[in-house]
């Protein structure tokens, strides 16, 4: 990968934060700085794009694809700008390119004003199958789509304002549950039967047809204190998924004041990642189906 602001960057990896923190703002945005991506990660883009939207009929939820599909960034890593300009238009959000993880306060207080922060860095063509920190691919192409569907977009917005308030009430790991088990790893269940809208799986080469089909999964209807009372792990596909019957089901029923909630929760065991509870209304894995 020849010099250029890029690669300095991405040649120097920090443990957890690959990005350069340095030119960033005190809500640490920074520049895109388009141009200075390499034809060689352009290429790999479009490989990982390729690779991705295979795998999308029948598994991906129609909000999404049809999202994807005029957003149509197949060419190689799109202009962060222009697409801001198409997502105000629609939901009123825009992107603010970012180096990499950010704390969670500049995060939250980012989506409680309807800017959603995206990586700045494409991964190594090593991590084509897998990467733990978010890329601009996982960012882009698992996220963005969904940010073009209002009642999507309006749970994003109060899930940020949800986290300023668990911060000040020390309950940032109950809530970060319920953006790993709805915003990553979502699944829905529409008409057509189980679909995904959660961005880990639908940026994943793997866990798409694993999180719809593999037995050795389960899945859960939706219940928002089992959420939070899941954990989970961050580098291995998940053993539950949980399911909503829609979007606006997932903003109404995480509108109310959790602060009770969390006292509530605070007082109870934590339920594994693997666990299954009494109580839990199970969804069977869809039939594997014939290669497209
Ligand atoms: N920062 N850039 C970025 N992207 C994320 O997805 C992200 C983050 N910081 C914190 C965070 N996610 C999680 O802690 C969420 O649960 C808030
Ligand atoms: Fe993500």
């Amino acid at each position: 990968m020849e010099a250029g602001f890029h690669s300095a960057v991405s040649n120097a990896p920090k443990a957890g934060l690959r990005g350069d923190y340095s030119r960033a703002s005190a809500d640490y945005s920074v520049e895109q700085h388009w141009d200075a991506y390499t034809e060689a990660e352009h290429a790999l883009w479009r490989r990982l794009y390729q690779r991705q939207i295979g795998l999308m009929p029948g598994y991906a939820c129609e909000a999404y694809r049809d999202s994807l599909a005029r957003l149509d960034a197949s060419g190689g890593i799109p202009k962060l700008d222009e697409v801001t300009r198409a997502l105000r238009g629609a939901t009123g959000w825009s992107i603010v390119t970012v180096p990499g993880l950010i704390p969670d306060l500049a995060f939250f207080e980012h989506l409680a004003n309807k800017r959603f922060p995206v990586t700045r860095w494409l991964r190594e063509p090593r991590e084509f199958d897998y990467i733990v920190e978010p890329d601009v691919f996982h960012d882009f192409f698992g996220h963005v789509p969904m940010l073009f569907s209002g009642w999507f977009a309006d749970y994003m917005q109060a899930y940020g304002e949800g986290g300023l308030k668990a911060a000040r009430l020390d309950a940032l790991k109950m809530l970060a549950r319920l953006y790993w088990y709805t915003v990553e790893f979502g699944l829905i269940d529409t008409g057509e039967g189980l679909r995904i809208y959660g961005a880990g799986i639908l940026s994943s080469g793997g866990e798409v047809v694993h999180s719809i089909e593999s037995p050795q999964a389960c899945r859960v209807m939706f219940n928002l204190e089992r959420v939070l009372r899941t954990d989970y792990h961050i580098d291995r596909y998940q053993d539950t998924y949980f399911v909503i019957k829609s979007f606006e089901q997932l903003f109404r029923e995480t509108m109310p004041d959790f602060t009770p909630i969390y006292a509530r929760l605070r007082t109870l065991p934590v339920i594994a990642q693997d666990e299954a509870v009494p109580g839990d209304v199970v969804v069977p894995a869809a039939a594997p189906r014939s290669p497209q």
